[in-house]
């Protein structure tokens, strides 16, 4: 934790890296309405056979993700299970924002339908939310448990949404055809990507009246030139923007639809919600603190979804001018205390009524932009793990014990680092704990969440039942 004040050499090429997804692990996310077999399909595809346990730190899961690699591509695939929950028709409005939060991390979107049940008005009802979407989307049809069912799968042309690959989890149908579809797609996606624009998203998120607006407006005051833009087709906050040192700074801001949501009830729970689909699109999170009031469940439930989503986080302690002569160096104890799921995540202690210190925060996000991107020296990062397991070895359990092989780092934003070991369940939350800890004060990404994957040294797959393609499972994650 650190209050960062200077301002440091920033290459704002590097914000085109940052910006991109090319180099981070290609998010595949799995949609559908209830009952449909997402869970199943989920499973089946990343060789699971029971449940998946939530990521250290989270209660039940609304998402669940794991690692594949077949060949050399890596990818991610996600459970969206949770947020597609609901009876009837209707969609809440608190999962209607996470599902958009889900669409925008994801790289490929595997919308699944049920060929027996056929079309339903739930299924409409997601098709057209897909609809808005440029995401590559391949509408897998389930429960073709026999090749007559298929003919069955044309109605889901009617949807209009994507590639029609008819599968079936329990039969074990075209699975490999279903894989080679997905590399390809997320192949295609990355060579389309076209490059991202020199400029930063900073989302700003915290509870009402914590000061965002106010910081906002001291923001752009900071800035060369500032611009509301209007807001996007599906409701987007109001966007500013503004240049700073040459880079362009776009505010996304929750505030003014809070204030609109008429039940007060429904403002904490429709908030978060939003917050996470705002979280979704940022390059930066600010979460601001009113640093007159105590740290709420609001700041709790804020910070937890910051954090499960792997973006680059500042706390922005808000109206510090009532606080002093407190020290800062306390309060950021008591935070980390308080919101332990990011202790890496820098403070900026703000008077933003005053404008006061507010540049920090511009400084402080292309710092976190630039670490978020850095890849460390394969050999270094091995001495590094080496020195930390050599110090502090995992616990013996049964007369054996942990042992870290390898260290490779996959991809960058956010930094993600594959330990090859003997066996994951010798390496428990506490440890994981632990090597991340070591990986943030001796890397350079200090303040940024780093994803860390541990995996059983391959093991061949038989090559009869799926001759083409090579698969490697990674264990569950962990949350930096
Ligand atoms: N006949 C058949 N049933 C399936 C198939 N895949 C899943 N199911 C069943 O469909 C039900 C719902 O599956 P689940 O994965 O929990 O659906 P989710 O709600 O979309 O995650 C369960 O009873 C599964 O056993 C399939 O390929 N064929
Ligand atoms: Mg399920």
């Amino acid at each position: 934790m650190c209050l960062s004040m200077a301002a440091v050499g920033f290459d704002s090429s590097l914000l085109k890296i940052a910006g991109g997804r090319t180099l981070s692990v290609p998010q595949i996310v799995i949609l559908g309405r209830p009952n449909v077999g997402k869970t199943s399909l989920f499973n089946w595809l990343t060789k699971r056979r029971n449940g998946v346990a939530a990521a250290p730190g989270t209660e039940q899961p609304e998402s669940v993700s794991v690692m594949v690699q077949v060949n050399d591509q890596f990818l991610e695939i996600t459970d969206a299970d949770g947020i597609c929950a609901g009876k009837g028709t209707a969609i809440s409005p608190e999962n209607s924002h996470r599902i958009d939060a889900a669409i925008e991390r994801a790289d490929v979107i595997l919308f699944v339908v049920d060929a027996q049940a056929g079309l339903t008005p739930r299924d409409h009802q997601l098709g057209r939310r897909l609809r808005y979407t440029k995401k590559p989307i391949i509408c897998v049809a389930n429960k073709c448990d026999e090749p007559q069912i298929d003919a069955r799968a044309t109605q889901f042309q009617k949807l209009g949404r994507g590639r029609i690959v008819c599968v079936s989890t329990t039969q074990n149908r075209n699975r490999a055809e279903l894989m080679r579809l997905l590399v390809q797609r997320t192949i295609a996606s990355e060579t389309n990507h076209q490059p991202p624009p020199a400029s930063l998203k900073l989302s700003i998120v915290g509870r009402p009246n914590a000061g965002r607006r106010t910081l906002i407006d001291a923001l752009c005051r900071l800035g060369d030139t500032s611009d509301h833009v209007q807001p996007g087709p599906n409701g987007d906050a109001v966007d500013v923007q503004f240049t700073f040192d040459g880079v362009t700074f776009r505010i996304l801001d929750s505030s003014r639809e809070q204030a609109a949501d008429a039940n007060p009830q429904e403002v904490e729970f429709c908030s978060l919600a939003r917050c996470e689909r705002q979280v979704a699109r940022a390059d930066v999170v600010v979460m601001m603190i009113d640093a007159t009031q105590g740290i709420s469940n609001i700041e709790k439930q804020l910070a937890s979804s910051i954090a499960v989503q792997y973006k680059p986080c500042m706390f922005v302690i808000n109206k510090w001018d009532r606080m002093l002569p407190n020290s800062s160096f306390k309060y950021a104890g008591a935070l980390a205390d308080q919101l332990p799921v990011m202790p890496f995540a820098p403070n900026v202690f703000t008077a933003a009524s005053e404008g006061k210190n507010v540049k920090p925060v511009l400084i402080v996000a292309q710092q976190l932009v630039h670490q978020f991107a850095q890849r460390v020296p394969h050999a270094k990062l091995n001495r590094i793990i080496q020195q930390a397991v050599a110090a502090n070895p995992p616990a013996r359990i049964n007369d054996q014990t942990g042992q870290i092989f390898q260290a490779v780092q996959i991809a960058t934003c956010p930094p993600t680092i594959v330990l090859e070991c003997n066996a994951p369940e010798f390496f428990d939350t506490d440890y994981h704990g632990y090597l991340l800890a070591t990986m943030h004060t001796q890397l350079p990404f200090p303040e940024v969440p780093v994803k860390l994957y541990l995996r059983q040294q391959k093991v061949p797959i038989p090559p009869a039942s799926e001759p083409e393609l090579s698969e490697a499972n990674y264990g569950a994650i962990a949350l930096s």
